[in-house]
């Protein structure tokens, strides 16, 4: 593992957890040359801006999930969701990871449909953990709400990410979920956190939600009382049969906005330019990383929905001179 140059350790320092709404609108609304100005250089302070992060994400557990997300095909309340399955196999779980790995991922993301793991559930997913680990990716679960006790049993399995996102403001969250509130999720990010895991926590733009309410979702990430080391920033799948099939679009020089602000409100965190990259344009992934996004997830599948095929990115990055985060043992997971 490398550790921080004191110029780093110096700007770590200055991270701040204590901004007001008002300071935030007036970011999120600068004139957007002023916007993207600043975000290049905050971001140029911490990381290398030719480099991307590259995660793979897979579905170890789909469909059949008890929340009533209103914008997830996986969820049972859904007239057409998508079929339930068990548990994936050990076996074809470590081949896709390989898969992940030889096409150039360094970390590996497992996602179930649980509203929450059953502690016998945690055996297999450890084990899964534990065999991904060992071929050299970094591993990231996102399985839904953990006690302190199953966190502790996943970082001892190896875990080094954990996603569990806010989705939204606060306000809004109401509208979008009912069946677990704001603060169980919160409860979950704390137990992952005091367990010593890497937090993943970002939201999704394009549910019908107001700038307040962006601005209210990246308030409360950034005041978290660490920073999540990834933030996603979702731009809404509208998949048919769910609730929000029919949602206005939003302007990408929104949506890039929302992917500024992250940069400048959370300097160390790797911004994550995560869902809805198959509607977007090689322009509109390339506003986006000039705003600070440095991490997509590369692989043709989400996690039920289409992402953009490999060679379509690896010619975005060829084009735009960058290149992925050349991977790194997965035994020194970092921010
Ligand atoms: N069940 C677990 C949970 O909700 O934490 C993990 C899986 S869940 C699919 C992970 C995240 O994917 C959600 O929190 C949401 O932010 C994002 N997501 C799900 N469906 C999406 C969609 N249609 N468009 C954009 N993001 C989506
Ligand atoms: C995140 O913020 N986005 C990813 C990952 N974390 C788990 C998931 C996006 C899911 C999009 C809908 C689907 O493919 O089912
Ligand atoms: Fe279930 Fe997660 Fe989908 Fe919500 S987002 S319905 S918790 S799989």
């Amino acid at each position: 593992m490398t550790s921080d140059s004191p110029s780093l350790v110096k700007l770590k320092d200055t991270l701040r957890h204590d901004w007001s709404r008002a300071e935030i609108n007036a970011i999120f609304t600068l004139p957007f040359p002023e916007l993207i100005f600043k975000a290049q250089q905050v971001h140029r302070q911490h990381f290398d801006p030719t480099k991307i992060q590259i995660s793979t994400l897979l579905s170890i557990k789909t469909g059949g999930c008890p929340e009533d997300c209103a914008y997830c095909p996986q969820s049972a309340h859904h007239e057409k969701s998508v079929e339930r399955e068990n548990l994936m196999a050990l076996d074809k779980v470590i081949t896709e990871a390989k898969a992940a790995k030889k096409a150039g991922a360094e970390r590996f993301c497992m996602g179930a449909a649980w509203k929450a793991p059953k502690d016998r559930d945690l055996d297999p997913v450890c084990e899964m953990v534990r065999e991904v680990k060992a071929l050299g990716l970094e591993t990231c679960l996102t399985i839904g709400m953990l006690t302190p006790t199953q966190s502790a049993r996943l970082k001892e399995a190896g875990l080094d990410y954990y996603n569990h996102n806010l989705d939204t403001s606060e306000e809004f969250y109401g509208s979008i979920i009912s069946t677990r509130t704001y603060q169980d999720r919160l409860d979950t990010l704390s137990n992952v956190r005091d367990a010593g895991i890497n937090v993943c926590c970002g939201g999704i733009i394009g549910m019908g939600e107001n700038e307040e309410d962006r601005v209210g979702l990246l308030m409360t990430l950034a005041n978290l009382p660490k920073h999540p080391e990834s933030v996603p920033i979702n731009l809404l799948v509208r998949v048919e049969g769910t609730p929000l099939q029919d949602a206005s679009s939003v302007d990408i020089i929104t949506f890039v906005r929302v992917i500024a602000t992250a940069r400048i409100l959370m300097p160390a965190s790797h911004v994550r330019l995560a869902a809805g990259r198959e509607t977007m344009s090689e322009a509109d992934h390339a506003l986006c990383f000039l705003a600070g996004a440095n991490s997509i997830f590369w692989g043709e599948k989400l996690l039920t929905t289409p992402n953009p095929v490999k060679n379509k990115d690896q010619r975005l990055l060829d084009l735009l001179g960058m290149n992925p985060v050349e991977p790194s043992c997965a035994s020194s997971a970092h921010a």
